[in-house]
Formats: C-alpha cells, sequence, structure tokens
C-alpha cells in the first residue's frame, strides 16, 4: 500500500451509490479505503471491486476463524481486488498464519488492541503478544488503537518496522496526528469524512493534520 498522506478512509457508508462517489472525490487524498461489513452486507461483495476502481482497498472483516474458513475469506477477498484484509490475531498461530499463506501479493494486518473501550477488556491485556506472533507470522502490520496513542507506541516497540494502522480517530475521540507520532504508519478515519457535509474536504484536512508531523 502506498504511504503518501498516511490517511486512510474507513467506508462504512451503506449506501453504494453514496459510498461510490465519496471514493471518488477523496481518491487523489487518501491512501487506501477501508471497508467493512456494513458496505458488503447493503450493497453486496462486488464493492470491493467497484472501489478498487478508485483506490487500493483494505477489506476490514476481522476475520477470526478455523485455520481453513480464514484462507476461503482471504482468498475470495483478494480475487476481489482486494489489496490487504484485516484479521483478528486472537485465533492463534495457525489462524494467523494461514491468513498471511492465503494472502499472496495481498498484505495481512493483524488487530492487536481494539479501539472502543471494551477492547481495554481483553484485547489490551494481551496486545504485546499478539503482535509477537503476529511477527512471527509474517504480518504485513497491525491494527491499534488512536484513542491511546500511549498503546500504539507500545505495539511499535514489539513489531520494528512493521505498518501499523490506527482507528478511533475523529469521532471515537482520537487525533490523526497524535497516532502519527505515536508511530502509526496510517490514520483510519470513518464517519468523520464520510458523514461530512464535504468528505473530500474534511479528508484533506486530516491529511493537512498528519502532514504538521511528518
Ligand atoms: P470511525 O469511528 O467512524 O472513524 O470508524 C472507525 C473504523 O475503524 C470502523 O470501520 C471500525 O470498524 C474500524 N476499527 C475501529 O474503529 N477500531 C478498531 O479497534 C479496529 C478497527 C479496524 O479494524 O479497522
Amino acid at each position: 500500500m502506498k504511504a503518501d498522506s498516511r490517511l486512510v478512509l474507513a467506508l462504512d457508508e451503506t449506501n453504494g451509490e453514496k459510498a461510490l462517489k465519496i471514493a471518488e472525490s477523496v481518491s487523489d487524498v487518501v491512501d487506501a479505503i477501508k471497508i467493512n461489513w456494513p458496505l458488503v452486507l447493503s450493497e453486496g461483495p462486488q464493492m470491493i471491486t467497484r472501489l478498487a476502481e478508485f483506490s487500493e482497498v483494505i477489506c476490514d472483516f476481522k476475520v477470526a476463524d478455523i485455520p481453513n474458513t480464514v484462507k476461503l475469506i482471504v482468498e475470495n477477498s483478494v480475487s476481489r481486488g482486494a489489496s490487504a484484509i484485516i484479521v483478528h490475531a486472537f485465533t492463534g498461530d495457525d489462524s494467523l498464519c494461514a491468513a498471511v499463506e492465503a494472502s499472496g501479493e495481498a498484505e495481512v494486518y493483524a488487530v492487536t488492541e481494539m479501539s472502543h473501550p471494551g477492547g481495554k477488556m481483553f484485547t489490551a491485556k494481551h496486545a504485546e503478544e499478539m503482535a509477537r506472533l503476529g511477527v512471527e507470522c509474517g504480518v504485513d502490520g497491525f491494527i491499534a488503537p488512536a484513542t491511546r496513542p500511549e498503546r500504539i507506541a507500545a505495539i511499535r516497540s514489539v513489531i520494528g518496522d512493521l505498518k501499523i494502522l490506527s482507528p478511533g480517530v475523529g469521532t471515537q475521540g482520537g487525533s490523526a496526528s497524535a497516532a502519527i507520532s505515536a508511530g502509526a504508519t496510517y490514520a483510519i478515519v470513518g464517519r468523520s469524512i464520510y458523514g461530512s457535509d464535504d468528505p473530500a474536504a474534511a479528508a484533506r484536512a486530516f491529511a493537512e493534520d498528519i502532514r504538521t508531523v511528518l
């Protein structure tokens, strides 16, 4: 994935037409567009292929299953045009390594610690352990919370030069520049961009905030 603006749009807009319009309007600002179940369930998995016309697409399916099911989901996403896929790490070494094996040229990002308050209950307690497992399995990067920048720094200290994608910017309270300063490679922003009256202008403002710390 390219790393120019270091900004990733989380496109959880469920109206396909609107989603495509937003994707086109921000395509020269963001490095990638991340899609999740809300858009795929409402408009179908062909959205992966359609969005790939505008930007690299990260399939955030937070895959958490047995190795064979993980493999089938990853292969299907990649064949539709995904450049990257997000999987859970808590499933253990066999499932995580299966994702990496099935991904081919696409990237795999493993969730360490989730950004919402509930993320502190279980995921945070094992985040470093899961990050070490991801390094062993050969993932390309990790998801770490912009809502707790000190935890981005903690994960960075475990994973060396691998990438970190940080969600939780804007609506969830985190700051894009603080996440990047703490060691994130990309900031992920959803509602504060796609829910704004002018998504392209909102994306440019986040990119500008990130630029101040690059
Ligand atoms: P906003 O809160 O609207 O900016 O969206 C954040 C996006 O990042 C959503 O698509 C979430 O599903 C996703 N996300 C988190 O918010 N927290 C996490 O810990 C992990 C993710 C993710 O894997 O992308």
